[in-house]
């Protein structure tokens, strides 16, 4: 993926992070910091790619395609693309010719298109009329921001905002606070975060639910429990050894990070969690439990392997994403295997569930529509055995 790390980061991050509105010198000092030190990359965006002939994966070519249908909220090609782009992730090999293609399943006429003239060309036409494309640059940099969803960026690129500068001198804009600090860290959480990061982060934590209450347990998650060496931020689960014992262990959690100096931001959402509810069909939608979603500062005096930082960084920290999730004990089996992902090994096994054994599965429960029950499980293999697949493990899930 490319990104722009801008090497400001460091001036960025000891500014206070106070919840403030745009005008106060929080901004101020901000949009100073972002319009004179750092690099001049930000007053345009920096993706702008002449519509030369771009080299590309097939792989690459099918998530840029599903990116521009995700920007125009089209779900139906989105996924579509991102399944194809799963495929291919999924195979041995790269495919490098026709014949290897034609048996490929999941892939649409579109798809197969694309491919064809990839395969043929090695140059695909629309992906690359999408690269030089300006609203899909300032949409991918806008959306890199943390708290910058699709429709803010759009609504900002259709107020003729092009980059990070104008953004934050464009006075009738607010921020709020989540997209302030992904602003203020923006070079830190674009840049990924190694598994030895994680293991400190998750050291961090445990220390914190340890001090807590000794019957608690943390469970490292999302791409890095998949066995993946980078991500973009660390996913856990916290839970209690009982259902109910977990209701304040976020909150106390918190606290210690608090009171650590270590919590750079946090946005706590309260369980809505509702035992009678249907397992949701729809993936997107966030789970109910209760979960927060932090930047923490993490020492590189933690990390065993040292940071992961930006070259010239000489800071000994940085700031790491991690979200954190706490479900109660008699549905974490649920939310391990929900966590863990992929996004696309998440929506195939929904998918499997509902079309092939009438059941709807999501991060809280699985429901068989034939018996009209719950089903419980107290292990991921719980519910594969529920489903009738073989277990597989994590790290055979990545596509
Ligand atoms: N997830 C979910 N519901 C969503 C979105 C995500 O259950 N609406 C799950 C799937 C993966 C997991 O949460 C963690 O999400 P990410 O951190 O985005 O994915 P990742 O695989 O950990 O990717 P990365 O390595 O980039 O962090
Ligand atoms: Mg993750």
């Amino acid at each position: 993926r490319r990104r722009i790390s801008p090497s400001g980061s460091s001036h960025l991050a000891r500014l206070p992070l106070l919840s403030v509105s745009h005008h106060s010198l929080f901004f101020k000092a901000l949009q100073f910091f972002m319009c004179h030190i750092c690099c001049s990359r930000l007053r345009c965006p920096p993706l702008r790619l002449p519509p030369v002939f771009v080299l590309l994966s097939l792989q690459d070519a099918f998530e840029v395609l599903a990116e521009n249908y995700e920007f125009s909220e089209m779900e139906g090609p989105c996924l579509a693309f991102r399944r194809a782009a799963s495929v291919l992730k999924s195979l041995p090999s790269a495919v490098e010719s026709l014949r290897a293609a034609q048996d490929l399943p999941c892939l649409g006429e579109h798809t197969k298109a694309v491919m064809e003239e990839i395969l043929r060309c090695g140059r695909s036409f629309e992906v690359e009329k999408i690269l030089s494309d300006e609203r899909f640059q300032t949409l991918k940099l806008f959306t890199s921001v943390f708290g910058v969803g699709p429709k803010t960026a759009e609504k900002w690129h259709r107020r003729g905002l092009r980059s990070f500068s104008e953004v934050l001198a464009e006075p009738s804009i607010h921020l709020n606070r989540m997209q302030q600090s992904g602003f203020l860290h923006y070079g830190d959480i674009s840049r990924a975060v190694s598994k030895a990061e994680a293991r400190a982060v998750g050291n961090i934590i445990d220390e914190a639910v340890r001090a807590i209450t000794p019957d608690a347990m943390l469970t490292l998650t999302g791409g890095f429990r998949r066995g993946k060496e980078f991500g973009h931020d660390v996913d856990l689960i916290v839970t209690a050894a009982e259902p109910g014992r977990e209701q304040n262990l976020l909150s106390e959690i918190i606290d210690s990070l608090k009171k650590q100096g270590i919590l750079l931001f946090c946005e706590y959402q309260a369980s809505t969690f509702d035992t009678t509810k249907l397992p949701s069909h729809r993936f997107e939608a966030m789970d109910h439990f209760a979960k927060c979603f932090l930047i923490l500062r993490l020492e590189g005096s933690r990390v065993d392997e040292g940071l992961h930082s930006a070259e010239g960084d000489s800071r000994n920290w940085r700031a790491v994403r991690v979200d954190l999730v706490s479900p109660p004990a008699d549905h974490f089996a649920f939310t391990l295997l929900g966590w863990t992902g992929s996004r696309q090994f998440e929506r195939d096994l929904r998918r499997f569930a509902r079309l092939e054994r009438r059941m709807l599965l999501d991060n809280h429960a699985l429901f068989d529509k034939t018996k009209k029950e719950f089903l419980t499980a107290t292990t991921e293999k719980d519910i594969f055995d529920h489903l009738g697949l073989e277990y597989i493990e994590p790290w055979q899930r990545n596509a």
